[in-house]
This record gives C-alpha cells, structure tokens and sequence, in this order.
C-alpha cells in the first residue's frame, strides 16, 4: 500500500531541511561543487540511497547514483534526479526535491518488495548551476561522457584551480567523463523539479508537465578603460570603465524588454581593485540571456555585444567577452509528457502544461534520450534562486505519488 503522500511529503522536507545544513556558508545556504559540505552532502545522499535498497555509485564528477533494479535484471532504467549544488544564498529545494521525490519513491518500492518493469535510477548531479567554476550542467555532460576539456583551466573566486578541487575530493580529472552512460541502457529521463515561478501558485494548482525549456546563453564581459584619481582627471578626459560596463548593462535591459519571449540579466558586477577615489579601470559583469525560441535569443544576442562594441567607441574603452555557456532550447518528450499528465490525473488533479524559464539537466539529457519534466509549485510568491524559496509537504507528497504512477505506466518499453 504506497505511503500517505502526506506523511511522504513531510519526510522529503525533513530531509531538505538536513540536506540543507551542508552548506558552504554558516549564514545562509550555499554548496558549490565539491566543497567540504557539497562532499558532506553526497555521502548523505548516498547513504539514503542505500537504505532505499539502491546500490549506489560515484561518477566521475562526483554525481551519486543510486540504482534500484526492475523485475527483469538488466532491464532499461528510467533515470530521474536533479542537482545537489546551489546558487550562492539559494533555495534548498531547487535540485534537491528533484533527488528526494524519487528517493522517496524507490524507498516506497523497496520497503514493499515491489520491483517494476525498469530499472529506477536516481542520480544527484554534483554540477548543473556552476557557481564554483561557472560550469552550467558540468554534471549532467559527464554522465553522458560530454566534457569541455577547457574548462580545467578554470579558478574559483579563492584561486582555487578546477584539477585541485577535484584531487582535494579523492577525484581525477583526468578521468571526469569515464565510464559515460550508454544512453541505449536508458527508456526515458524524468526530472522532478520547483516551478521557480508563479503559475502554479496563481492557478492554485499542485503539480505541472513541463512542455520545453527555454535555451540560454551566458557570458563574461570585460571592459578595460583608464584608472585614475577621482579628483584630478576632467570628465572629458576619462575613459571610466565602469560608467562603460553600466550603460552596457542597461543595454541588455532595454534590448530584452523589447522582445516577447525574451529575458535578459545581469547578475554580476565586478569592478576590478575598486576604490571610491579611484576612477575604475576595469570592469567585468555577466550576462544571461534565454528564450525558449533560439532565433529570438541568437537575435537579442547579437543586438546586445552590436551595442556593447558602440558605447565602448564612443567612451574610447576596449570590451572584449567570452561564452561560459550555451544550451538550446528544449522540446520535451511528447510521449513522456502524455505518461505525466496520465500520472497528473490519476491523482485527481487537473493537468497543467507549461514552459520553464529555468534551464535543467533534462536539456542536457534530451540531447540523447527522451527527457521530460515534472513541475512542483513554488509557495512565496514562486521565489526561487533566494533563502525564501519554499514548498509545501502536501505538494512534494502529490509529486512523489505522481512520479509514482509515471514509473508504473512510463509509456516507454523496458527492453
Ligand atoms: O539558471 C538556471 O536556469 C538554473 O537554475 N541553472
Ligand atoms: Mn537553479
Ligand atoms: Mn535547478
């Protein structure tokens, strides 16, 4: 007899809260890649996985998998997790609940003795919002055997390099994407995931089947203009890095307020050995732009750096920029999204289809198997990204209950 989702949704926020004390920070939440907590939080993850009757491994990239055998040995899996990092200051739910909804499954499967036609595997994904090394989805391209090599060559904000932090966690870098995972073994990934957005909270609504995820790109800008002493150097003279990076800033603002479908931020400013008497030499900031439709994005884009290149001739500073990440958008699996709402509606509950602004593994998984998404509202205003973030027991009770039904009847042969 499957558990009462609201005794199951109770426990998964218990376990949020635990997960969550692993943090970088004692003052708020943080688990960047492959930190003391980050570590301290897999070897929690892995031991519930254990107890759920998983057996479970380690990847390369630090990702823990946890594989809960189906009826038939050797069957195909159905995948399904999320991350275990965070933004800095984040919420404890984004990735997370996508790890405990199916843990909480599987241990439910495993205290009955029931086995289903697949295999399940859940996975914790080590890396997917890259605030150590900015490495967006650095975990989800390693479970596929997909890695940048370049991106070794990467420091931290403390100077620490990327292979450095691997040895310091008993890990080789040099051996990062070994072992990828032969999509052919895999029916289908299903992620289950918070909003991180109104809707649902506004609709009243518990659960959501995602239809496609927006695509993004990031990247790091630079501008170098001429330091100087604020009280000596004519406004006419300067070549103020700063007041460059903002009117750039701005730039992307008014480029992606005039587009539909279209968002654009800038969510870092640095400014290189600032000082309040010193007129800024260089500046750097980031930039995020997404879409769900690439062309818009490929468009706003290059309106964007058109217009970082003119106010740097006007203002006589250099701007140079580099990509950080790309991933286009996402159409998710019709069949899987049919076998979410059949899910959805078994429960009672009305089905809701709807796009996520959010980038997630699932746009790194669909680019070699069928991937789809399970939505989870957002209390707080749908907040996320931010401590405020929240869910209730009631809704990560009916998200554990749904991805149940989807693993009985996932729409995709086991053999
Ligand atoms: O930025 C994102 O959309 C995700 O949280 N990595
Ligand atoms: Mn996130
Ligand atoms: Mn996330």
């Amino acid at each position: 007899m499957p558990a009462d989702p609201a005794e199951t949704g109770r426990d998964i926020l218990a376990r949020a809260d635990a997960l969550a004390r692993h943090s970088d920070s004692p003052d708020h939440y943080t688990r960047t890649w492959l930190s003391p907590a980050h570590r301290a939080a897999a070897a929690q993850l892995a031991a519930w996985m254990r107890e759920a009757g998983m057996s479970v491994r380690t990847d390369g990239a630090g990702s823990v998998i946890g594989r809960y055998e189906g009826a038939t040995p050797g069957a195909k899996a159905i995948v399904t997790g999320s991350h275990f990092d965070s933004v800095r200051n984040g919420g404890r739910y984004d990735g997370v609940l996508g790890i405990l909804v199916p843990l909480a499954c599987v241990a439910g499967l495993s205290r009955r003795g029931e086995r289903l036609a697949h295999a399940v595997e859940v996975v914790a994904f080590a890396d997917e919002e890259g605030a150590r090394f900015q490495t967006s989805f650095l975990a989800s391209r390693a479970f596929l055997g997909r890695f940048d090599p370049a991106l070794r060559e990467r420091r931290d904000a403390g100077g620490v390099g990327f292979d450095e932090a691997m040895r310091e966690a008993g890990l080789d870098p040099e051996a990062i994407a070994a072992n990828p995972r032969d999509p052919a073994t895999i029916a289908a990934y299903v992620e289950v995931h918070i909003e991180q957005g109104p809707v649902l909270l506004d609709e009243g609504l518990a659960l959501g089947v995602v239809t496609a995820i927006a695509g993004g790109t990031r990247h790091r800008v630079r501008v170098a203009g001429a330091a100087g002493h604020a009280g000596t150097v004519p406004m006419a003279m300067r070549r103020d890095a700063l007041a460059a990076a903002a009117e750039m800033v701005s730039a992307v603002e008014t480029r992606a307020k005039a587009a539909a479908n279209l968002v654009g931020t800038v969510g870092l400013l640095e400014v290189k050995d600032g000082t309040g008497n010193v007129i800024p030499g260089e500046a750097s900031f980031t930039v995020d732009l997404r879409s769900g439709e690439d062309a818009v994005r490929e468009a706003a884009e290059r309106d964007v750096f058109a217009a970082f290149d003119a106010i740097a001739r006007r203002r006589g500073v250099a701007v140079e920029s580099r990509r950080t990440h790309a991933v286009r958008a996402t159409a998710c699996s019709p069949r899987l999204q049919e076998a979410l709402a059949a899910a959805v509606a078994s429960l009672g509950l009305p089905v809701r289809r709807l796009p996520s602004g959010a980038g997630h593994d699932a746009m790194v998984l669909a680019e070699a198997v069928e991937a789809a998404m399970l939505f989870v509202r957002c209390g707080a205003g749908g907040v996320s990204h931010h401590p405020a973030e929240t869910v209730s027991a009631g809704d990560a009770g009916l998200a554990a209950a749904a991805l149940g039904a989807f693993l009985r009847s996932p729409g995709v042969p086991a053999a």
